[in-house]
């Protein structure tokens, strides 16, 4: 008998989730910590608690429900977030979630009894965009960074990390860093745009890119838009946009698995007629390729350098996260194009542009993931979409590698 999940289980979960922080145009705004978080995850923990997992808290907010095995050794953990961009969409990181809880519920509804414990974790601030320490909850569940050190996180709407944490009534006690997983699966959206255009159901992913962050904020003088003369300016606004164009230059010159994006620019004073004093912009650079991503650093580097001479401005750098580029793990490929194989759907390997709380933990343990078709390749935009069938091929495929990582012996 061929095991699968339960279609309208899972789509029924997944939209009452999007409800949550929804906008009339089917999007999501749920950044983390905020009130619309903690309803989200009250809901997890809720459907956590109906399906009988032992619940636990961590000191980062990570939501954890265990199912236990026969015995009591290192546990499959599937896991994703629930935490949005502003302008997110409804399956982002919710569906992994989503189709965790649907393999466990599969699991019990088919009383099968797995080796391991099988346990689902949703993980804290994955965007970072509130929190610009992104990937935040995978990277204290495997001990990379301390609780305390999260706490200090100061946020874009300058809140404290852990003084929202605990308002909102989720800093746990359970200790983060105390899970060591046997393997870690993590089912997403693609969010770009191959396996809907190749008409293909399943990616499997074999390497996750890196990803560098970068505030910049370049001091000019603010003066008069009209009486200014051109060579007398320190135009701020100017050394900004060079900077942005800069970018695409970078992409466009390392190959094209190189991004470049400069996704938020702010000015000061932001007045018409002002020239401005001070612009400050992100920076995401990101790779799968550590020595190109590293090229890319330090051609930004190189050319912020130049710009403080050429413009007669200062710059001032900050790195906000830097997580290196990582394979999947051999095995755990192999397990998924197996599971996909049997079940006869069409699969692709492919390598993942967008960062996952998986690339965290592929340094951790064994880990693997599975794509599900994103609709035009649309992500991070209420926009985004795959359908039901092609959430359920995901979800069974998950189940089907579950099933075959829980059963395996020590
Ligand atoms: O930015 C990313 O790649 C992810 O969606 N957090
Ligand atoms: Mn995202
Ligand atoms: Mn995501």
């Amino acid at each position: 008998m061929q095991l699968t999940i339960n279609k309208s289980r899972l789509m029924k979960r997944l939209s009452e989730l999007a409800r949550i922080g929804a906008f009339s145009d089917g999007g999501v705004c749920r950044l983390a910590l905020t009130d619309e978080d903690k309803a989200a995850r009250d809901q997890v923990m809720q459907w956590m608690k109906d399906l009988h997992l032992q619940t636990h808290i961590d000191q980062v907010g990570n939501l954890i429900g265990v199912r236990p095995g026969a015995k009591d050794i290192a546990p499959i953990v599937i896991g994703s977030h629930i935490d949005t961009v502003p302008t997110g969409g409804r399956f982002d990181g919710a569906a992994g979630v989503m189709a965790g809880l649907e393999a466990i519920e599969s699991l019990n509804e088919y009383k099968i009894q797995t080796e391991r414990p099988v346990a689902v974790v949703t993980f804290t601030n994955e965007e970072g965009v509130r929190y610009h320490n992104d990937l935040l909850g995978s990277r204290a569940f495997c001990g990379y960074i301390s609780p305390e050190e999260a706490y200090k996180t100061v946020g874009t709407d300058h809140t404290i990390f852990g003084e929202e944490l605990k308002r909102i009534g989720f800093a746990g006690e359970f200790p983060s860093g105390s899970i060591r997983p046997h393997a870690f699966l993590e089912l997403h959206i693609e969010q770009g745009p191959v396996l809907d255009r190749e008409q293909v159901s399943i990616g499997v992913v074999e390497a996750i890119t890196g990803i560098a962050w970068y505030e910049i904020t370049i001091q000019g003088e603010a003066n008069h838009a009209g009486t200014t003369p051109i060579s007398m300016r320190q135009d701020a606004g100017l050394t900004a946009a060079r900077i942005i164009t800069y970018l695409r230059e970078i992409a466009n010159s390392l190959g094209e698995n190189q991004r470049a994006t400069c996704g938020a620019i702010s000015f000061y004073p932001n007045a018409i007629n002002v020239i401005p004093e001070k612009a400050t912009l992100s920076i995401d650079l990101r790779n799968p390729d550590k020595t190109t991503l590293e090229e890319a650093e330090q051609r930004l580097l190189d050319f912020l350098e130049k710009c403080t001479i050429q413009d007669n401005v200062q710059i001032e750098t900050q790195r906000l996260a830097w997580v290196e580029p990582r394979a999947c793990h051999t095995d755990i490929i192999s397990t998924i194009i197996e599971a996909t194989n049997e079940l006869g759907y069409s699969h692709k390997t492919m390598v993942s542009g967008a960062v996952h709380d998986a690339l965290t933990m592929a340094s951790y343990c064994p880990t693997g993931m599975i794509f599900v078709p994103s609709k035009g390749g649309v992500s991070h935009n209420p926009a985004e979409y795959t359908s039901a069938d092609e959430l359920e091929a995901g979800a069974n495929v998950l189940l089907k590698t579950v099933l075959k990582l829980s059963q395996q012996k020590m």
